[in-house]
């Protein structure tokens, strides 16, 4: 699964996926932002990155992951549902 970050926002910011499932993230934004789960199964922390750079996750266990990027909280958090 391949998760936007567009225009400041996260396209799309809510997922539902199977264990096991990679997501990965690209930045389209000429501006530096980062992947970070605030609660659920997995904790990650990609660092920034910039423009045309990703980051990727395999979920390896269920559960509701909530991230954002720390740089812009407001519109740029996301839910993963992780299922079985
Ligand atoms: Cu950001």
């Amino acid at each position: 699964m391949r998760i936007k970050y567009h225009e400041i926002s996260i396209e799309p910011d809510t997922l539902k996926v199977k264990v096991g499932s990679t997501i990965e993230w690209v930045n389209e934004d000429p501006v530096q932002h980062n992947v970070t789960s605030a609660s659920g199964p997995l904790k990650f922390a990609s660092g920034n990155f910039g423009e045309g750079h990703t980051f990727k996750i395999k979920v390896t266990k269920p559960g509701v992951i909530h991230y954002r990027c720390t740089n812009h909280p407001v519109t740029m958090n996301g839910t993963i549902e992780v299922v079985e």
